[in-house]
């Protein structure tokens, strides 16, 4: 198991806001690699299959629905402790909670419209990053 990478995605707010280079920015400032890059865009159903393990959750519908409203950008991220400094990154899944300086408190306006996501575990952060890219992506 890997434990150097993590995923992540620039959310439809984001990319919608103007914030791609920003985010990228920041992310390779901080010490992150990138391993896999892409910009694309989640159908209904693609986002429903990532989002599977929220399906009994109230908020499920509108996060379908969000993250397939425009495009975004995957990536594949390496860095010694990538999970946690990731996270640390990102700041709270709720913007209003998130530390100043983190991309969340920077560029995210509301806890289902959050800029980014990031992976929870190394596991899920390989599912994910299959989920995007083929072996041939990663450099
Ligand atoms: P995170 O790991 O920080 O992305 O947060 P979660 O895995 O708990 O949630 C995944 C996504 O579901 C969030 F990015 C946004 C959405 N969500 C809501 O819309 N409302 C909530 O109360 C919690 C999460």
């Amino acid at each position: 198991m890997e434990t150097n990478r993590t995923f992540t995605m620039i959310k439809p707010d984001a990319v919608a806001n103007g914030h791609i280079g920003a985010i990228l920015d920041k992310i390779t400032k901080s010490g992150f690699k990138i391993v896999a890059l892409k910009y694309t865009a989640l159908s209904p159903q693609k986002a429903g299959e990532f989002y599977s393990v929220h399906k009994e959750r109230p908020f499920y519908n509108a996060l379908v629905e969000f993250m397939s409203s425009g495009p975004i950008v995957a990536a594949i991220l390496e860095k010694d402790n990538a999970i946690e400094d990731f996270r640390k990154l990102i700041g709270a899944t709720d913007p209003s909670k998130a530390e100043p300086g983190t991309i969340r408190n920077m560029f995210a306006k509301s806890i289902d419209a959050n800029a980014v996501h990031g992976s929870d575990s190394d596991e899920n952060a390989q599912i994910e990053g299959n989920f995007f890219f083929s072996a041939f992506e990663r450099f």
